[in-house]
């Protein structure tokens, strides 16, 4: 019970996040700057991997889960996460001129978000294995791991205002 709510939550935390992201693509002129593209580049990533852990967990939810697309799901969310420390190059935060919910921190505390990133990739990465191995309450468990360390990045480097 739980954790349908924590998995309906995080769903719900995806489409929020794409409801967001769609709106500020819509509201600001298509930047031409290096940092401007960049935020845009790293917003449509973190749309893809709101999709794709969005959807593992909606297949988690079915009574009969489609394991197959869960595993390839878990495989898009590992690879994207291993991508991330590329999406945030230095003048792609509040500077750029888009809008942005990527804090200064990031790179003021690069140590701080370094070890945050490198938590979530650790995650993901468990993430991908135990969705190959294909145990539900497995994967369960380590979807609700995930999450946290989506959430633990939030909470310190994205703007709260932002979601
Ligand atoms: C999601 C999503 C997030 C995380 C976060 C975890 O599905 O889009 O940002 O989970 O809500 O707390």
């Amino acid at each position: 019970m739980a954790l349908r709510m924590m998995t309906a939550a995080f769903a719900l935390a995806a489409g929020l996040g794409l409801a967001a992201t769609g709106a500020a693509l819509a509201q600001d002129a298509a930047p031409t700057t290096p940092g401007g593209k960049a935020v845009l580049a790293r917003q449509a990533h973190y749309k893809d991997l709101g999709k794709a852990f969005g959807g593992v967990n909606g297949e988690l939810r079915k009574d009969a889960p489609d394991k197959a697309a869960i595993a390839a799901g878990a495989t898009t969310v590992k690879t994207l996460a291993d991508g991330l420390p590329t999406w945030f190059p230095k003048g792609s935060g509040p500077e750029a001129g888009v809008k942005t919910a990527a804090k200064p921190e990031i790179w003021t505390d690069a140590a701080g978000f370094a070890a945050a990133v490198a938590k979530l990739q650790g995650e993901t990465a468990k993430l991908q294995e135990v969705a190959t191995a294909g145990d539900l309450d497995a994967i369960k468990a380590q979807v609700r791991a995930t999450g946290g360390a989506c959430k633990n990045c939030h909470d310190q480097y994205r703007a709260p205002d932002q979601h």
